[in-house]
């Protein structure tokens, strides 16, 4: 393991890891009941189209998050562009810009305009105060999104757009496992979309769902969600392929089986990172409350460069030359995404929470294949690229290029 500055990997030496830490890395149920069910699935020669893997699928979900319909979908981005359908979304919608791009592009997609709102330092989400001085006669509705886990805040979005009349809908990509006022997210605002990407805690492959307790917009979601079909030969709406597989959906009951093990990885992890991480000076963890539930997937670092005496990307830098491939989510911000920033160039003038979180932010690895000792690795390289930061940066400085 690394003692001093010449051991580092950043210099050309082997290292720490000798093979690559992804921030992202799978969560894998019970791989033989997985087998089982795609065995079956290929017995019955039922592969898609709302087959009994699905149906079990949406109602577990609907069940573990007490509401009324889960329309189960191919992936998030999918979900988020038929909810924004369904509810007859136009003109403009307030998002925040810090958040992955495909909330932003679920909207653009159909010529919806993204209007972005800037976010609260403390918890990472769209800030309600600032919501109705972006509020236009175009503006149809709001996106709050739930960034890593932690719930936007619900009452105060919830409020805004009862009295301008907007539609409320949460990206609840992250938040699939979490509360808020100890009530499940899912049944929030009009609808919540989650995500079931490879990346997050729980996965089926690809996959996402909308959830909700309105029944005429679920009825609206699922004809929408099969090409707008309501019988063989009838369509009643503009619609698109939406469905969830049948593997997939095998898939996420496999992980659905163990999420509460899933769950207990990511805190005894996110646990070992507090102790690892601990009075280093500006190197923040982001936290989470302990009242709610949370799934814990994302270890989020904030580094205040003139504290730290190094900046997040010089620490990015030095972890991944040993093979740490930390993530800088969601550096720079959709605004400085195309087309936004060729749209707004000037967006940046009222996003400077947005700015200074995008400069800071680090996501670390986590899941069940992070384990304790790579956690106390990591936490030491980070210990030795903050005791040495400036001497670091000089010498690096002084490097030719391309060294
Ligand atoms: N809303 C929000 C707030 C979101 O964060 C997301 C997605 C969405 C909506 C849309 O959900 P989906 O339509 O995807 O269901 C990744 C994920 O692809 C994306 O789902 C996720 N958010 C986003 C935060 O992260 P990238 O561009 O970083 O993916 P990639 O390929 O770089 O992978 C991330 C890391 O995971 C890498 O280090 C590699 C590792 N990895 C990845 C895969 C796919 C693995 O180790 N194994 C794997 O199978 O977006």
């Amino acid at each position: 393991m690394q003692t001093n500055i010449e051991r580092l990997a950043i210099w050309g030496g082997p290292p720490a890891f000798a093979e690559k830490l992804h921030v992202g890395r799978p969560n894998i149920g019970d791989r033989d009941r997985f087998l089982a069910r795609v065995s079956d699935i290929l017995d019955h020669r039922w592969l898609t189209n709302h087959g009994p893997y699905v149906r079990e699928f949406e109602q577990r979900i609907s069940d573990r998050l007490g509401v009324k319909h889960c329309i189960a979908m191919c992936n998030a981005t999918i979900a988020l562009e038929i909810v924004i359908r369904a509810l007859e979304m136009t003109g403009e919608v307030i998002v925040p810009s810090f958040t992955f791009v495909a909330t932003a592009h679920a909207l653009q997609w159909q010529a919806i305009t993204p209007v972005f709102c800037d976010v609260d330092p403390a918890t990472h989400n769209i800030d309600p105060q600032r919501i109705e001085q972006l509020i236009t006669p175009r503006t149809t509705g709001i996106i709050g999104v739930h960034v890593w886990g932690r719930p936007c805040a619900i009452e105060a979005l919830s409020e805004i757009a009862q009295s301008h009349e907007l539609e409320l809908v949460f990206d609840a990509a992250h938040a699939f496992g979490c509360s808020y006022h100890g009530k499940a997210i899912g049944s929030f605002g009009r609808a919540e979309v989650l995500s079931f990407h490879a990346t997050k805690f729980l996965n089926s492959f690809e996959g996402g769902a909308i959830v909700t307790n309105d029944d005429a917009l679920a009825a609206r979601i699922r004809l929408m969600k099969n090409f707008g079909f309501a019988g063989y030969d009838d369509v009643d709406y503009v619609g698109t392929n939406g469905k969830m597989s049948e593997v997939s959906a095998a898939m996420g009951l496999t992980s659905l089986e163990s999420m509460d093990e899933f769950i207990a990885t990511n805190r005894r992890n996110y646990a070992e990172y507090q102790r690892v991480l601990a009075d280093l000076p500006g190197i923040l963890l982001i936290a989470y409350d302990g009242n709610e539930h949370c799934n814990y997937q994302y270890i989020v670092l904030e580094v205040d460069q003139a504290t730290a005496g190094l900046s997040r990307d010089l620490l990015m830098r030095i972890l991944w030359a040993e093979n740490v491939l930390a993530r800088r989510y969601f550096h720079p911000g959709c605004h400085r995404m195309e087309p936004y920033r060729s749209f707004y160039p000037n967006a940046g003038l009222l996003l400077a929470e947005t700015e200074k979180l995008t400069d800071r932010v680090l996501s670390l690895p986590n899941g069940t294949a992070t384990t304790p000792d790579d956690i106390a690795k990591i936490g030491e390289l980070v210990h030795i690229a903050v005791a040495h930061g400036a001497e670091i940066a000089e010498r690096l400085s002084a490097m030719p290029p391309g060294q």
